[in-house]
């Protein structure tokens, strides 16, 4: 999309859209309690942060905007397979593809939405993200199947937070659930812990979650609820040292001040969207102070 048709879509004061550095374009939203901003590629919310507060999300200061990769960090969305596929990028097509801004708005109570929609010729179905900007963020991905076959696939948000120090940091909301195991073979395991710690590389798929997960950073001194609907899987994932050095587009320390709690529909949780049926994954993310 050119930048003059793009300049339908700002609002003052809130909204500006403009061309980066390396060519891609940029959506920044500023609203009264925060700001935000969201790349075209992969439709890629790449910060969201709170007047006074830390970012809530985490960037690599090595990843690259270039055609055809994704951006490291933010929130990829993962569609419509998740992890790898022989011959296939992994975690599908969505969050390289140059997704089309189709509508912006501020709303009553003053946050600011934004419309994206992925190209109808990448998928067999209809594709649109609506992210919400305000005293919280809220990513809703809808899945709308316009053809006459049912359509399976898995969708997931896969959110880089930023935090303190992995060190200090917990997750909770996941005891008694399920998980695969990536690093043990896929296994799967019982979660018995209240809550989960970081001292190694984590890659876990967590199955038939609830709604509302919770992470306490300690050393930011925050907690931060992921509220959702439509998700029935979380992903929790921290590369660790040996595969932080292997990501050319991830700093070998940046391990340190991540950690990735995703929400979708993964493995026994896959979607099957019958001709016509819709579905929606809905994740809205919130900062209190510990
Ligand atoms: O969500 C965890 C995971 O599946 C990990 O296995 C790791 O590969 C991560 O996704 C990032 O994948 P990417 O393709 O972005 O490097």
């Amino acid at each position: 999309m050119t930048d003059d048709s793009l300049q339908k879509f700002t609002i003052p004061g809130h909204l500006t859209l403009n061309s980066t550095e390396s060519g891609q374009t940029k959506a920044t939203v500023q609203t009264e309690w925060s700001h935000a901003e969201i790349h075209l590629h992969g439709a890629h919310v790449t910060s969201f942060q709170k007047n006074g507060e830390a970012p809530l999300l985490f960037l690599s200061k090595l990843s690259q905007f270039t055609p055809g990769k994704a951006i490291r960090g933010g929130v990829p969305i993962i569609f419509p397979w998740f992890g790898g596929r022989e011959g296939y990028q992994a975690h599908g097509f969505a969050r390289t593809a140059e997704w089309t801004l189709e509508e912006t708005a501020k709303n009553a109570d003053g946050s600011i939405s934004l419309r994206f929609l992925l190209p109808e010729d990448l998928a067999p179905c209809r594709v649109e993200y609506l992210v919400t900007v305000g005293k919280a963020l809220t990513l809703e991905l809808v899945t709308t199947n316009s053809t006459q076959e049912a359509f399976a696939y898995e969708d997931c948000l896969h959110t880089y937070f930023h935090v303190g120090s992995i060190h200090d940091v917990t997750v909770h909301g996941l005891q008694g659930t399920t998980y695969i195991d990536q690093l043990d073979g896929n296994a799967r395991k019982a979660q018995q812990q209240e809550n989960i710690i970081f001292s190694r590389e984590e890659d876990r798929i967590y199955l038939n979650t609830p709604s509302v997960l919770e992470i306490r950073d300690v050393g930011l001194q925050r907690k931060i609820l992921l509220e959702t609907s439509g998700s029935r899987s979380a992903v929790v994932w921290n590369p660790w040292i040996e595969k932080s050095a292997r990501m050319a587009d991830f700093g070998d320390e940046e391990y340190l001040e991540m950690v990735c709690v995703e929400s979708g529909n993964v493995a026994d949780n896959r979607i099957q969207l019958p001709p016509g049926g819709t579905a929606t994954l809905k994740l809205t993310l919130k900062t209190l102070i510990l």
